[in-house]
């Protein structure tokens, strides 16, 4: 159905390309809305990871001495090659993720955007001249590239979370290995042809600058303790995040986590309703649940709980559930069987916990794998509430004072994304004060998830304390040197101290 696309990607007859020798393994995704299987696409071995990690440390070599707007120069056709594949790398995105096409068309955006700011940053990279207390001397610092980075990226944001990493890395005069969550190899593979499109056609030693490595988990391993990437970038759950914290600490490299969110929006009593349903349907119910910013507890006033209840469960009768390709369907399906099992698993416990469901939570009886979105009467103090689960769950919980909200808010163990809706303006100071939101993100009058790239994304407390993307998460990306320079014919100690030969 869909081979002109893969075609036009340059993906299609993988299966039929594969080698039969034996041991090569495959990853096999499968289309989310219809269950069917969608090309095959061979694994690397752990020969080939070897091969390509000290590609990926020659080729650091050169493109460090790269001047910086010269890489961006890089970044910027890569951006323009997006722009000419944004229909159809964004459908690929909806075919393997079964995200609506807004969203997967958005997904491009997302990269086109960080491509763009990388672009801009080539010509900023940036370190400090500080004041020095020795005559004749001049301190400053400055930032070099770091090596070669290991990119892990989940199914939910197949390509844009690797723009996030790649394109600052790019510009930071890093080289990559990329492996994409073997949920999403497709899309990972048309990236790769477009960028490989882009790296044959520039004049620049960018050869070997930007990998990728389909693969299963024990590259993954490989990679988190392979001493050639100083860096690892990882996206993903917490008990991801755990494992690559400990495993990339013991060698002490450096490791930027964006991991799983619980992310809650208040709504107070003097809110625009009409905004906050909006935003909170699009937060809860937007990519099926399935972002990490998604919304999955929701936080009312009580003297406004009732009603806000009614018209969420009226908003959640009108969204539109089906193939995501498709016009005018806001909500696909959940990646996988896992995922609706332990959407189940997650109302049963909400259940079991005091809990009551006033919408939705069913599995559709249609091929694929398609559940109606649930609406959880729910109470803070019930543990499923502290509890990431990768699917459309909204806890909805009710609060007397302020401070009481933002307790409930911080009372979990991530913090990335926050919001609240009030048109209080005090109340909006104390959310974004030291005593309000303890996440990553918060936001006034907005909702949860869909932030914009220019500024820096993560999250504190299992979270994992990364930052990517906008701002100046680049210097993560970047090894910083502090240089002190003698321009002057004596050799004055700092902190007053004499070691005179001659005294
Ligand atoms: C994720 O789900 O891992 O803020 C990232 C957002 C998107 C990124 C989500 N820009 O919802």
């Amino acid at each position: 159905m869909f081979e002109e696309l893969y075609d036009r990607l340059g993906i299609a007859a993988l299966d039929r390309a594969v080698p039969a020798s034996a041991g090569v393994e495959f990853l096999r995704p499968v289309n989310p809305a219809t269950g069917k299987p969608m090309p095959v696409v061979r694994a690397i071995s752990a020969e080939e990871y070897e091969a390509m990690a000290d590609r990926s440390v020659a080729a650091f070599r050169e493109w460090r001495m790269v001047p910086p707007p010269r890489r961006g120069e890089v970044v910027r056709r890569i951006g323009e090659a997006l722009r000419a594949k944004k229909a159809d790398l964004g459908l690929l995105i909806t075919l393997e993720t079964g995200k609506i096409r807004t969203e997967g068309e958005g997904e491009v955006q997302e990269m086109i955007d960080m491509a763009d700011f990388a672009v801009g940053l080539s010509r900023q990279l940036h370190g400090l001249t500080i004041a020095s207390e020795r005559p004749r001397h001049r301190m400053m610092e400055q930032w070099h590239p770091l090596g070669p980075v290991g990119i892990i990226t989940a199914f939910n944001f197949p390509a844009a979370v690797w723009a996030w990493n790649a394109m600052i890395a790019a510009v930071c005069g890093d080289t990559m290995i990329w492996k994409p969550s073997p949920r999403t190899p497709l899309t990972a593979l048309a990236v790769q042809k477009i960028v490989d499109e882009v790296v044959r056609s520039v004049d620049l030693p960018c050869e070997g600058v930007f990998q990728l490595a389909p693969a299963d988990e024990a590259i993954g391993r490989r990679m988190l303790e392979d001493r050639r990437l100083p860096l690892i970038s990882a996206t993903g759950s917490c008990r991801l995040g755990r494992v690559v914290g400990e495993v990339v600490g013991r060698r002490l490299g450096r490791s930027l986590l964006e991991l799983g969110g619980n992310n809650a929006i208040v709504i107070a009593p003097s809110a625009d309703l009409e905004l906050a349903i909006r935003a909170t349907v699009f937060a809860a119910v937007g990519t099926a649940g399935q972002r990490c910013t998604s919304a999955r507890r929701l936080i009312v006033h009580e003297s406004i709980h009732d009603q806000v209840l009614d018209r969420l469960t009226a908003a959640y009768q009108r969204v539109r559930i089906g193939d995501p390709w498709e016009d005018g369907v806001l909500m696909g399906p959940l990646i996988g069987e896992g995922s609706i099992a332990a959407m189940r698993a997650a109302l049963d416990a909400a259940i079991a916990q005091g809990g009551e469901i006033v919408f939705g939570g069913n599995r559709l009886d249609r091929p694929g794998f398609f559940v109606e979105p649930a609406l959880v009467k729910a109470d803070p103090s019930m543990p499923i509430v502290g509890e990431e689960t990768f699917a459309p769950i909204l806890h909805v919980m009710k609060y007397r004072t302020i401070d009481e909200a933002i307790a409930i808010q911080n009372a979990v163990e991530q913090g990335l994304t926050s919001a609240i809706f009030t048109s209080d303006l005090r109340e909006a100071e104390q959310f974004l004060s030291p005593e309000g939101s303890d996440c990553g993100i918060a936001n006034v009058n907005i909702g949860t998830s869909g932030a914009e790239i220019g500024g820096a994304f993560g999250g504190e407390k299992s979270t994992g304390g990364g930052r990517e993307a906008g701002s100046d998460s680049w210097k993560l990306y970047m090894r910083r040197q502090t240089c002190t320079i003698n321009h002057g014919r004596d050799l004055p100690l700092a902190q007053g101290v004499q070691f005179d030969l001659d005294s």
